[in-house]
């Protein structure tokens, strides 16, 4: 596929051309979910979403949340979702404005513990004690023999008997000096175990309770957390994936995608089905102090530059795989890593990379992110929503200097004075800002005038299907791209199926195997655009 920018001097000879060339826009919307050829089959190296805030309750740290492994069916026994033990995920830091990481989180996942290996699956439990053999329990086992051990109720220790499958995990902080990376934080022989997904009330009567111990504080202010758990995006993956085919009924404003002032200001309900809803999503967190990750190891108001720090995730695997000759046996791994996929900014490689490069930039580094420029700052999107609208939604013309607080340090999100630093696609952070109380946090983030949101960071709770349709036709380049309809266009799925939580790791647990379900079109969930109250969704 050509680059956008020779795409643009073809515009004028046939929009056909142009919208054959978007085409291959699949999974739009979906922020990381299967969005890349590469990762959309090896997908426990898919990075869906990657979140950077700072701490609702602390305002000395900040929370990164690196989510792997998309739409993972609750209901999907007996094995569940481990970790891949053969994957380098790493959350990466830069405090020098060089777009070149400083500070690296790795995190290790080891070869699922195998409890139990007569058990013909990984989970199994019930009951205080467990069950016992019946009456009529033909020979050679006695009535009486304990037969099932007793629900899950811890993750190690009494209660994980029927925990079969068990996985732990490392944490290793490096931090570069000149050029010499040195190790200056260590999880070392502390076990930490991976919270396992919801499997149902049975073998898991009080999973709250269980996942909850997956929680670890490891001393320096850190806190840690690894598992299956409720996956926290959401939007109408469906409608958006079919040429942006956006549901006329969902909106008030008679418009598809256009939505009305109440709509736009209803952050706790649908009016379109969330695609993601009842699925789940293996996450790893954790919470440390900002002064582990700025330059100079203090904090900084958020006038100040060195307050803005600009990060991004990785998947890595062994560069070389030798696959076991004999049955049951390991491969062997050679020791250095090819990087699989980043994310930065949501939705950069699924809206705004060509399919043709998406895994190009899947394996590239932010720093060399200049030769992805064209498509950073000429965004085809913007053109196809466009074109989709019959020209209804006016958009900048090239190049695209509105977009460039995203992927270059600049204001409204780093303190004017920052050094720019080259096009990159960071997700950038300004430390200063400090978080907002849950009653005035905005699903629209910086658009609504809530400072501590996407693009500044981007909280589980943050929109970032409608802020960055918005951002994508101009809204920060003034009037009349700042105004209707582009100030109003949106997937018409505000928030999450289920709560978030309020404290780390802020994600909502996993949804049960047994007792979950999706909500789809002509099943309840969504919202009327008119009344606000619960119907069918269109
Ligand atoms: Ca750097
Ligand atoms: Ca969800
Ligand atoms: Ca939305």
């Amino acid at each position: 596929m050509k680059p956008i920018s020779r795409l643009r001097f073809s515009l004028g000879a046939t929009l056909i051309a142009v919208l054959c060339a978007a085409m291959p826009v699949s999974d739009a919307f979906a922020a990381g979910h299967r969005e890349a050829p590469l990762t959309a089959i090896d997908t426990k190296a898919d990075i869906t979403d990657w979140y950077v805030f700072n701490s609702y309750g602390d305002p000395t740290k900040v929370t990164m949340i690196m989510n792997v492994d998309p739409l993972l069916e609750p209901a999907s026994g007996p094995n569940y979702f481990p970790f891949d033990p053969e994957i380098l995920y790493e959350m990466k830091v830069d405090n020098t404005f060089d777009a070149d990481e400083d500070i690296k989180i790795q995190f290790r996942f080891s070869r699922p513990e195998i409890r139990l290996p007569g058990v013909f699956t990984g989970f199994i439990g019930a009951g205080n004690n467990g069950i016992a053999t019946p009456a009529n329990s033909p020979a050679p086992v006695p009535p009486g023999t304990p037969l099932v051990p007793p629900a899950i109720t811890a993750l190690d220790g009494p209660g994980s008997e029927g925990l079969s499958l068990r996985q732990t995990y490392t944490v290793t902080i490096l931090k570069k000096s000149g050029t010499t990376w040195s190790t200056v934080f260590s999880s070392g022989g502390t076990p930490l175990f991976a919270v396992p997904s919801n499997v149902g009330p049975r073998t898991m009567p009080n999973y709250a309770n269980l996942a909850a111990q997956g929680i670890y504080f490891l001393g320096n202010g850190i806190h840690v957390f690894a598992g299956t758990v409720d996956d926290p995006y959401y939007s109408d993956t469906g409608a958006a994936s079919d040429t942006l085919n956006f549901r006329t009924g969902a909106f008030a404003t008679g418009i598809p995608a256009i939505m009305s002032n109440a709509q736009d200001a209803y952050d706790s309900g649908n009016f379109a089905p969330d695609s993601v809803a009842g699925y789940n999503v293996n996450t790893i967190a954790i919470e440390l102090p900002i002064a582990m990750l700025t330059n100079d190891g203090n904090l900084h108001a958020a006038s100040d530059p060195a307050a803005t720090i600009g990060t991004f995730a990785t998947t890595s695997r062994p560069r070389i795989k030798t696959q076991p000759t004999t049955p049951g046996g390991k491969p062997a791994l050679s020791t250095n890593f090819t990087q699989i996929q980043r994310m930065g900014n949501p939705l950069i490689n699924e809206l705004l990379i060509g399919t043709g490069d998406k895994d190009k930039f899947s394996m590239s580094v932010p720093k060399n992110d200049s030769q992805f420029a064209s498509y950073l700052l000429d965004p085809l999107l913007a053109r196809v929503i466009n074109a989709a609208y019959a020209g209804a939604v006016p958009i900048p013309a090239p190049p695209r200097v509105d977009l460039l607080p995203l992927v270059t340090y600049a204001p409204p999100i780093a303190a004017a004075g920052t050094p720019s630093g080259p096009v990159a696609d960071l997700l950038r952070l300004n430390t200063g800002v400090p978080a907002i109380s849950q009653v005035n946090r905005k699903r629209l983030g910086l658009l609504a005038g809530d400072p501590a949101g996407y693009p500044n960071g981007r909280r589980v709770s943050d929109d970032v299907t409608d802020i960055t349709a918005r951002l994508v036709t101009g809204i920060l380049a003034g009037p009349p791209f700042s105004g209707f309809p582009n100030n109003r266009i949106g997937d018409g799925v505000n928030s999450n199926d289920v709560p978030y939580q309020e404290t780390f790791p802020y994600v909502q647990f996993a949804n049960s195997g047994r007792d979950s379900r999706h909500q789809n079109s002509g099943t309840s969930g969504c919202i009327d655009p008119g009344s606000f109250l619960p119907v069918l969704c269109p």
